[in-house]
């Protein structure tokens, strides 16, 4: 098993590459949607969390990653000793449509293929998505981790209707007229995800890039009166058996799986990784379910991480692990000191289970 780290668009610099490597991974996994560019309340030194007008502006809807852009990110994070093993999530600004149902969704999957070709062509081994209408909204911050810790978490569940415009928890245009975007079913929404996979595996099986789901956060049957799509442990099986290909597989999110208010965390991990169905791991803790849970530090919630190092190491798990978020510790640099923390139980727990 490898450790890794999650870097925001911000934070693609020498500084974090050298910050990663001195915590020991040896992989990264890169946000390239920019969520502190314009958003009111998003602070570039935490996770992002938003209010309801999200996590701001999406980004250019011509401008596609390309080739050139992505090979120099990852050139640029060989040269500091580190290998970039996924790109996380794709810009609503590319895609609502597909997400939606609209008006633009055959021209925005072919923004998606674009994308994966171009991801393949770099070099990158996987990309990570969430395939959300609301996406990861109605969460709220406060001292809740262990010391007072700030952290993130849920209290109670947020039906505030999603506006015109905005999708995946920002706002593709500022300029939709009033009202708000209709409800869809779990059904339709369930429809829309096959016809992502139809088209785009069988794009990633050339590429040779494997697409991985992140499951819905908060895991809650709706969001903003919108339906979720992975809110329980089993609906992850429904989404591998939609399309069966190894390049149909899951960003595998260990936090949100332990929120949801069924099923158990450790039989999750096992079923999905017994497939080798785990293109990348989010390892991070909580306590409580949704409708009101709280992240915590890795030590301290609700999930035995060292468990699940077991289970992982037992059924053969090689790929990366990265810690998602940790609360944001008292000093000078909070975010950098939570990843660390968590970054060395990583390491230290990784160790125990591969001797
Ligand atoms: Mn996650």
């Amino acid at each position: 098993m490898k450790l890794g780290l999650g870097l925001y668009r911000h934070q693609l610099n020498a500084e974090h590459y050298r910050f990663a490597k001195q915590c020991g991974c040896t992989h990264l996994v890169i946000h390239l949607v920019d969520y502190f560019r314009s958003s009111r309340s998003n602070q570039p030194g935490d996770q992002p969390v938003g209010d309801d007008s999200g996590w701001g502006l999406a980004g250019d809807p011509q401008k596609l990653w390309s080739y050139e852009e992505l090979a120099a990110i990852r050139q640029d994070i060989n040269a500091h000793g580190l290998e970039l093993e996924a790109i996380e999530n794709f810009d609503p600004a590319h895609w609502h449509d597909v997400l939606l149902d609209g008006p633009k969704k055959k021209q925005q999957i072919e923004n998606l293929k674009t994308i994966i070709r171009n991801v393949g062509k770099a070099g990158i081994p996987v990309f990570g998505y969430n395939f959300s209408i609301a996406g990861v909204a109605g969460r709220v911050k406060g001292k809740i981790a262990r010391g007072d810790a700030e952290a993130v978490g849920m209290d109670g569940p947020v039906d505030q209707p999603l506006p015109n415009g905005m999708v995946w928890n920002m706002v593709y245009d500022k300029a939709a007229p009033a009202g708000n975007v209709p409800s869809a079913t779990h059904e339709q929404l369930w429809s829309r995800l096959k016809y992502f996979l139809d088209e785009l595996v069988p794009v990633a099986e050339e590429a040779g890039v494997t697409l991985a789901a992140h499951p819905d956060d908060p895991p809650l049957p709706f969001v903003r009166a919108q339906p979720r799509l992975v809110w329980q442990p089993q609906l992850y099986q429904k989404l591998i058996d939609l399309k069966p290909s190894p390049r149909n597989a899951l960003e595998f999110c260990v936090g949100t799986l332990a929120e949801m208010a069924d099923g158990d965390v450790y039989e999750a991990v096992d079923q999905y990784s017994r497939q080798q169905k785990l293109g990348y791991v989010h390892l991070r803790n909580v306590r409580d379910k949704v409708p009101h849970y709280k992240e915590t530090f890795i030590d301290d919630g609700a999930v035995d991480v060292l468990r699940v190092l077991k289970i992982l190491k037992k059924n053969g798990y090689n790929g990366v692990i990265i810690p998602d978020h940790a609360p944001q510790m008292s000093c000078a640099a909070p975010w950098h000191a939570g990843m660390a923390y968590a970054l060395g139980f990583l390491r230290a727990g990784i160790k125990m289970v591969e001797e």
